[in-house]
């Protein structure tokens, strides 16, 4: 009893630095708000009316390096559902869509503005509040995974 005892602990006490260690590196390592070639400017979220339960955000990511980089995905710990969306004219409607193409270009831009690229923010649940900020994550082909705060903005 007193060895299976001793053994429990000793592995329990493995699990607990294998865990620490790979949680401290997933949350320092893999997320930032900062990357060697990508940078944020701008950010904001368009506050709408607490019946509206969609809305979107903007931002323009900057791509500093001598290569290209793809944004992979987006999503946020607090919202439904997140994706990059694109207006376009349709049969002279006005139209949002996937978005075709969400490629950063070398030393260049990918702006998401209104009229044009946006994040679509789907399924809120709660209203969102005037300055509040929303933590979105994105993740880039080469760059990783990278967090920006976004504040709420009336405009
Ligand atoms: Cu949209």
């Amino acid at each position: 009893m007193f060895v299976y005892k001793n053994l429990y602990s000793t592995f329990s006490f493995v699990f607990l630095v294998i865990f620490v260690t790979v949680y401290s590196q997933s949350l320092f390592a893999e997320t930032s708000t900062t990357n060697e070639h990508i940078s944020f400017t701008k950010p904001w979220i368009r506050l709408l009316p607490p019946t509206v339960t969609n809305t979107a955000g903007y931002v323009a990511i900057n791509n500093s390096s001598n290569q290209a980089d793809e944004l992979l995905a987006i999503w946020s710990p607090t919202i439904n559902s997140m994706s990059v969306h694109q207006t376009k004219q349709v049969d002279g409607l006005l139209k949002m869509l996937k978005a075709e193409n969400t490629t950063i270009p070398a030393k260049g831009q990918l702006v998401m503005q209104p009229g044009g690229y946006h994040m679509m923010l789907m399924g809120l649940e709660k209203p969102l509040i005037e300055n509040d900020t929303i933590l979105i994550y994105f993740e880039f082909e080469r760059a990783g995974i990278v967090h920006v705060s976004f504040p709420i903005i009336r405009k």
